[in-house]
């Protein structure tokens, strides 16, 4: 008897959180992409553009981010395509349920982590990631997220780290390298040197680009001289 009551139990606590996750949270309290953020105290600031091309296809310009746990930062959004378009950031999963409940009714948001814009406006988001994990970014207008607005959020477990300033000298996407030209690395005991770095996350390679001046956290991992942090 017990045994059956119990499992009754654990049936309809199992049912309510499924349910209560079909509902629409988007932006109360905390969410697992993190919260909103206080503009006055942005770590960095970055230009999103929001377009379509010639054939066809809508996107992100950059294509994907790479953020350090805790970081605050202000999406500075552009439509500079001709139709509307919005910015989302959330879980990948919830993007996908969001954009079903999308393509059945018409709905409107004025959540902290999402904003739309009629071509040719600006708009800010601006968030704190306050959870490692990879997210998305997204357009849920239908048919968009199929013709190519989205794009992965890494955010990486903050070290604490020191930044450190340097220049990219080259990047390696093949075997996953960026070569730095970097001042003294306090935290590893290093002088300013130029040096081969893995990177924690891939999505940090397609920010990077020779010349780019930059600041960024390096860490032994598994041994190797690992960039964990990027700014
Ligand atoms: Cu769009």
């Amino acid at each position: 008897m017990n045994k059956i009551l119990s499992a009754a139990l654990i049936g309809a606590l199992s049912a309510a959180p499924a349910f209560a996750g079909g509902t629409h949270g988007g932006g109360h309290g905390g969410m697992e992409v993190g919260k909103p953020g206080d503009a006055a105290h942005a770590d960095r600031e970055v230009a999103v553009t929001m377009k379509e091309t010639d054939d066809g296809e809508m996107l992100f310009e950059p294509s994907s981010f790479s953020f350090a746990k805790g970081e605050t930062v202000k999406f500075v959004i552009t439509n500079a395509g001709e139709l509307e378009h919005e910015f989302v950031l959330d879980t990948a999963e919830r993007n996908v349920h969001h954009k079903e409940l999308m393509a059945k009714m018409e709905m409107e948001h004025d959540d902290p982590n999402s904003v739309r814009l009629d071509p040719g406006a600006s708009g800010e988001v601006v968030w704190t990631f306050s959870n490692p994990g990879t997210f998305e970014f997204a357009c849920l207008i239908p048919g968009h997220y199929e013709s190519g607005m989205h794009g992965p959020v890494s955010v990486l477990e903050g070290s604490g780290g020191t930044f450190t300033a340097g220049t990219v000298k080259k990047v390696d996407p093949k075997s996953g390298k960026v070569t730095i030209i970097h001042e003294e690395l306090v935290d590893l005991d290093m002088p300013a040197m130029t040096m081969v770095f893995r990177v924690a996350d891939d999505t940090m390679l397609e920010q990077l680009k020779a010349g780019d001046a930059i600041e960024f956290v390096a860490e032994r991992v598994k041994g190797k001289l690992t960039l964990t942090a990027l700014k």
